[in-house]
């Protein structure tokens, strides 16, 4: 869609207004939907090659005109859509197996479920769709998790790149439709051309956080049941976008799609898992997140023999073999 939706400024309820009446920050509640975005952004520190600038307008000429379409399309706009670009087939093997576990809306568990369910990992790694990947970042990606719930995450406006270290590669993430998604459903949302915004940073963001939830310890979902550090920023984070979208008139798109359309995003997108307008309608759809192998702090890629990589965890050891053999 490519204008503002209807709806684009309906807000959340549930987790964004319950978060506000914990003892999570360091600044009185009543403040926290008043910060201002410039108090939580900063110059980014890391771009990938083909999203850099230069003040020489020759270099610049010269840049632009070394770039594939896709990447120059991604520089752009911070995105890419890849229509009809999952086999069918690979989308209803999956379907197949959700039905047989008995998962109608809910997520396959954990966000490796790739590891176990090599049907996942058929989809989310599929070597045309990793080759792309390769393309924009110009360098080797692996999958480091899947969401795979059939309902919007209700998660509010962000770059994912603030979940990394601010001097991170900022990562890229897939959205792949399973089936139709109308904007009735809560798609995802983003604004093109956000990704050259000042990047939200995690150093600002921990100023307005008790010591103890403040990034990266406060990062991991916490063991006492209590939110992660991501969620918890929100409460702060998802009004100082809203708020400058509104100010600055910023363009609302939604990905609207049809089964085996993809929607390829940087790290630095601003984007949002937006409320079903129409209650309990599903939302089809595979999420992965790809990051270099290279940084520090990932673990282990194991290496398909089709020569896509995946993050493997520790206890993931026993399943492996069953889905290193490519499909
Ligand atoms: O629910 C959505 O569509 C957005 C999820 C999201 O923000 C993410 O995977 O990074
Ligand atoms: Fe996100």
């Amino acid at each position: 869609m490519e204008s503002t939706p209807q709806g684009a400024d309906e807000r959340y309820s549930d987790i964004f207004y319950s978060l506000q009446d914990k003892q999570y920050y360091s600044v009185p509640n009543e403040r926290l939907s008043n910060i201002p975005y410039r108090q939580l952004s900063a110059p980014p520190r890391s771009n990938i090659y083909a999203m850099r600038t230069f003040k020489d307008e020759a270099f610049s000429d010269l840049h632009s005109a070394d770039l594939t379409e896709h990447q120059a399309y991604y520089a752009k706009h911070g995105y890419v859509i890849l229509r009809n670009f999952i086999p069918i087939p690979l989308i209803d093997a999956y379907l197949e197996l959700r039905q047989s576990l008995g998962l109608s809306d809910s997520q396959l568990k954990g966000m490796t479920p790739h590891v176990k369910h090599a049907e996942v990992l058929d989809i989310v790694s599929y070597k045309p769709l990793m080759d792309v990947i390769r393309e924009l970042h110009g360098m080797e990606m692996g999958l480091i998790f899947t969401l795979s719930g059939f309902k919007s995450t209700k998660r509010g406006w962000h770059q994912d790149a603030y979940l990394d270290d601010d001097s991170a590669i900022p990562r890229l993430a897939s959205w792949i439709a399973c089936g139709d998604v109308d904007s009735d459903c809560g798609p995802f949302q983003y604004i093109p051309g956000s990704h050259r915004w000042p990047a939200l940073s995690n150093t600002k963001i921990n100023g307005y956080l008790k010591g103890d939830y403040q990034w990266p310890h406060g990062h991991v979902s916490r063991e006492t049941g209590e939110l992660g550090w991501g969620r918890i920023s929100e409460a702060f984070i998802d009004p100082a976008v809203f708020r400058k979208i509104k100010d600055e008139g910023h363009a609302v798109h939604e990905f609207t799609a049809q089964k085996g359309d993809v929607l390829l995003w940087y790290g630095r997108l601003m984007h949002r898992g937006s409320p079903a307008r129409v209650a309990g309608r599903l939302r089809p759809g595979l999420i992965g997140h790809y990051a270099p192998l290279f940084e520090r702090r990932r673990g282990y890629f194991a290496k398909r023999s089709n020569g896509v990589h995946f993050l493997a965890p520790p206890r993931s050891l026993p399943f492996l073999s069953d889905v290193l053999q490519a499909g």
